[in-house]
């Protein structure tokens, strides 16, 4: 931990992600000394390849703005880099390598194989029109080109990157390599997108919810549930838990939350979001009867029975776990990554409050889009029931499997522990049969 910082200074939200994953692994090197002495987890803390460019585009007013591109090709071990792009004024190299080394072993949680990689940019989509992000987005991609590709590296959509983003980046990925591969994932239906995968992220968090409440004899039926974020992630978390019977009271954005005690109207929430790309507030002239709060934090004083942050990183400090857990919050699944503190963690893990990890909860985007590859590979296409039906057998898997070796090593119930060593083994394992390499 102490050379991982030393190497990688200023950047604590790596330093956080390591953290969590080498705590967990204590047991795991006790038993298998080799993962060390052979330099497993010294290769696996250092990215394979990290690549930093410059974007430069032109805006409406004609002027050039110059932005800053991130890919970090993290581990290949079980397959090709796969992961996000992330478009937000707050990306830096530390947290694109947060965001990648997590995706290690989230993806390894998946049983698909697909190595970690995440990417990104500061470039900013809110306020600037479709020509200029269009303009961005094929800038950004005629570096990116040069480092990816459907066998080498697949990147998606993260914060700020959705099926817009990706359409300008696939097009023109297409144009430069004239060649139509599927070297993106989260594409558009009419050329070579999966159904479900829009969903499949919200969804799988609430299947993985539903599979810990139903190991404590519980469900969504009946359930208040808060949810940050109002976008990709937390909208379809919306819809799933509403379909499994929970009533979804609140949503939030940078800006500040809802609350509708009648249960979020989404038809409303997809129109002012997915539409419109318009704020949250705007929901009050859908429904007077709802509230609007400034600041998203205050989210977490509305009194739920689950929780799911779908928004960012770090959103819960240790003080709103505190209060979650005062109002009696019985389980808590991440959509976001790593929007829980460590500090938050122990809080829910000490009240023995179910605790879902982001790594594990969210797994169920990249693992639509690793089906989203299948099918291209093949030049055919699943109904959208066949690969919800794999989504959800993907996300029990998933849960049984971080269960089970939270168990095995002497960790029960703890699924971060779980869910960090299910995922690092298959990985690790992989590294070892490589050699020094
Ligand atoms: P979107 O861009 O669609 O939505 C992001 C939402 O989070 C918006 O409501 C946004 O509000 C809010 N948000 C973003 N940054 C902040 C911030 N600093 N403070 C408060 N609110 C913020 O992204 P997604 O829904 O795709 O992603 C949400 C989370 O889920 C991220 O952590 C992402 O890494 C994770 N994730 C996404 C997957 C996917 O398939 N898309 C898969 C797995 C995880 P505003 O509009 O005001 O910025
Ligand atoms: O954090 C994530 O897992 C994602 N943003 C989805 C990545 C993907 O490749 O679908």
């Amino acid at each position: 931990m102490a050379k991982v910082i030393a190497r990688n200074p200023g950047e604590p939200e790596f330093h956080q992600a390591v953290m969590e994953v080498l705590e967990s692994l204590e047991p795991v090197v006790e038993k298998r000394p080799e993962f060390i002495e052979r330099g497993v987890i010294d290769e696996l803390v250092e990215p394979e390849r990290i690549i930093k460019f410059r974007v430069p585009w032109v805006d409406d007013n004609g002027k050039v703005q110059v932005n800053r591109g991130f890919r970090i090709q993290f581990n290949s071990a079980i397959g090709p880099y796969k992961g996000g792009l992330r478009f937000h004024p707050s990306v830096y190299e530390g947290i694109i390598k947060f965001l990648g080394f997590e995706q290690i072993f989230k993806n390894s949680l998946t049983g698909l194989p697909i190595g970690g990689g995440k990417g990104g940019s500061d470039f900013d989509p809110k306020g600037k029109s479709d020509a200029e992000v269009m303009r961005f987005c094929q800038s950004f991609m005629t570096e990116l080109s040069r480092h990816v590709g459907a066998d080498t590296d697949v990147p998606a959509g993260d914060i700020g990157v959705g099926a817009r983003e990706i359409g300008y980046m696939f097009g023109q990925y297409k144009r430069l390599r004239n060649e139509y591969t599927g070297v993106l994932t989260g594409k558009g239906l009419t050329y070579g997108g999966s159904l479900a995968r829009k969903e499949a992220t919200g969804y799988g968090l609430c299947y993985f919810a539903d599979e810990m409440l139903r190991a404590r004899g519980m469900s969504f039926e009946g359930k208040t549930v808060v949810i940050s974020g109002s976008g990709n992630v937390a909208i379809y978390a919306t819809e799933k838990a509403t379909a499994l019977g929970g009533k979804v009271v609140a949503l939030s954005d940078s800006n500040g939350y809802i609350y509708d005690a009648n249960g979020i109207d989404l038809a409303a929430v997809k129109q002012i979001k997915e539409v419109e790309r318009k704020r949250i507030k705007e929901y009050l002239t859908y429904h007077p009867e709802a509230t609007y709060t400034e600041g998203c934090s205050g989210i977490w004083s509305i009194k739920c029975d689950i929780a799911l942050p779908c928004a960012t990183q770090n959103e819960i400090n240790e003080e709103s776990a505190k209060t979650l857990v005062k109002n009696g919050v019985k389980a808590v699944a991440e959509g976001a990554n790593m929007p829980s503190t460590p500090e938050a963690i122990h809080t829910f893990q000490k009240a023995g409050v179910l605790f879902g990890p982001a790594k594990a909860a969210n797994a169920g985007g990249v693992a639509t889009s690793a089906l989203e590859m299948s099918q291209n590979s093949m030049r055919l296409s699943w109904t959208f029931e066949e690969v919800d039906e794999k989504l959800h057998n993907i996300m029990r898997n998933i849960y049984k499997n971080a269960a089970k070796a939270a168990e095995d090593y002497g960790m029960k119930d703890n699924l971060v522990a779980g869910a960090n060593i299910a995922g690092f083994l298959k990985v690790a394992e992989s590294m070892l049969a490589y050699g020094v390499c």
